[in-house]
């Protein structure tokens, strides 16, 4: 018989070193949790500045039942509202791009200027202020172009630290001068921190992604030398020296690349730039570059590829011709998207500079077979037979700092969720 727990209970009790139990990949109540105190009081990865380049552009992006509404002001500044109309609450804006000279509710037409004030509302008579009613703004912040929002009134200030450590990494890249290549939206048949424990690993990686060249990533994930066979150990062992070897020509060159590990912080987050298949170029099947327009200030082809993850929704990795952004949003207990965008030069042209089959077959390929990975996970987790199971210190500690970072977030917010069930 399955019996009634507390989430305080079950945070309390969670083993470190271990999968979490069921209801936190299964449970209504965890998940409102999620939303409220995850999703509601963090900085939440969800478009780039060039979705967004001239005044009057618009992004909608829903995170639960919040939608916000971030655009371009007159002023070129980057803005956020709460997509709610303060008439009655239409959403004002669809899900996704669009562009509005002013933001006119569909319903009653109340009309808002790009500063969100209210400028025009029908038939409301003299007494009516519209200076009372102007949309309710989010709180926004452009990280070299990457566009966090959070919807608590009072975001957690190290941002400003994420921002000052990360900018001169990513800088290089010039972000704010690409465009979007491509989007795709891929909805996994899991919850959300199945999709952010996947990726935090490549134990995954020689199984499942043949197109991913493995040792992209299986070295830069930690694995650790000791833990491996004589063979795999003297690749590993080479992989560390071309690690440090390259890490300090590209330093020299003004490029950061080292590792910064700031993965326990409230707004959370690693990097590191890591070379890609020896001396490749990019992140693609022949690790060629995809694009021939070298990013901002870069001078050379072979940089590797920066990768920074954040806490709790995104990764993203810059390479010489593009950059690839992952943001992980929750849509119930058991589906989640994952929105990737690809980005080149902004001048770069399709068919001329870059081939757009070349520059997303990677991680297409490698998202559907992560997006597999996560639904066979969700099913063993809603299973009675699942119960926490070790994660391996040589390969997993990253998927462990995810989930310590989970827990301890939660923990601050004692006594909300309701009871779930758990098997006996
Ligand atoms: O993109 C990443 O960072 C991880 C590592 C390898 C697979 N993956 C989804
Ligand atoms: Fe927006 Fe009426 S609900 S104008
Ligand atoms: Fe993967």
């Amino acid at each position: 018989m399955p019996e009634s727990v507390s989430v305080d209970a079950l945070i309390a009790r969670r083993k470190p070193g271990h999968s979490l139990e069921a209801p936190f990949y299964t449970s209504q109540s965890v998940f409102d949790l999620d939303m409220m105190a995850i999703f509601g009081r963090h900085w939440i990865y969800v478009a780039v500045e060039p979705e967004i380049p001239e005044p009057g552009d618009c992004v909608t992006v829903n995170i639960g039942r919040a939608s916000v509404i971030i655009l371009r002001d007159d002023d070129l500044q980057v803005r956020a509202f709460h997509n709610v109309c303060r008439h009655r609450g239409a959403r004002l804006t669809p899900e996704g791009a669009s562009t509005v000279g002013n933001l006119v509710c569909p319903y009653h037409q109340w009309t808002y200027g790009l500063d969100g004030r209210l400028l025009f509302a029908e038939h409301m008579g003299r007494e009516f202020d519209t200076s009372c009613h102007g949309l309710k703004p989010v709180h926004v912040r452009s990280v070299g172009g990457l566009l966090f929002v959070c919807l608590a009134k009072e975001p957690p200030s190290d941002i400003d630290a994420l921002a000052a450590a990360i900018e001169p990494y990513i800088a290089p890249h010039d972000l704010r001068h690409c465009k979007v290549a491509h989007s795709e939206d891929l909805i996994e048949l899991g919850n959300w921190k199945l999709t952010m424990e996947n990726n935090r690993e490549c134990y995954h990686c020689v199984g499942n992604h043949p197109e991913l060249t493995v040792p992209l990533f299986e070295y830069g994930f930690g694995f650790s030398p000791d833990s491996l066979d004589d063979n795999r150990r003297v690749h590993a062992e080479r992989y560390d020296a071309l690690l440090t070897e390259s890490c300090q020509r590209w330093e020299g060159m003004g490029l950061p690349s080292r590792e910064i590990d700031r993965l326990t912080d409230v707004t959370g987050f690693r990097t590191q730039r890591l070379p890609i298949d020896g001396s490749g170029e990019s992140q693609t099947k022949d690790t060629r570059v995809a694009s021939r327009k070298i990013l901002g200030s870069l001078s050379e082809r072979s940089l590797g590829g920066l990768s920074f993850w954040t806490q709790p929704n995104s990764w993203h990795h810059f390479m010489s011709d593009h950059i690839v952004t992952f943001s992980v949003l929750p849509l119930s207990p058991d589906r989640t998207l994952l929105r990737t965008r690809w980005l080149v030069h902004k001048d770069a042209v399709e068919g001329v500079d870059y081939d757009l089959k070349a520059l997303t077959e990677v991680w297409n390929a490698t998202n559907r077979q992560d997006g597999d990975l996560v639904a066979i996970a969700q099913a063993g987790a809603a299973s009675p037979a699942y119960e926490p199971g070790p994660y391996s210190p040589h390969t997993e500690g990253l998927v462990e700092k995810f989930c310590a970072w989970y827990i301890d977030r939660l923990s601050a917010h004692q006594g909300v969720a309701a009871p779930v069930e758990v098997a006996a």
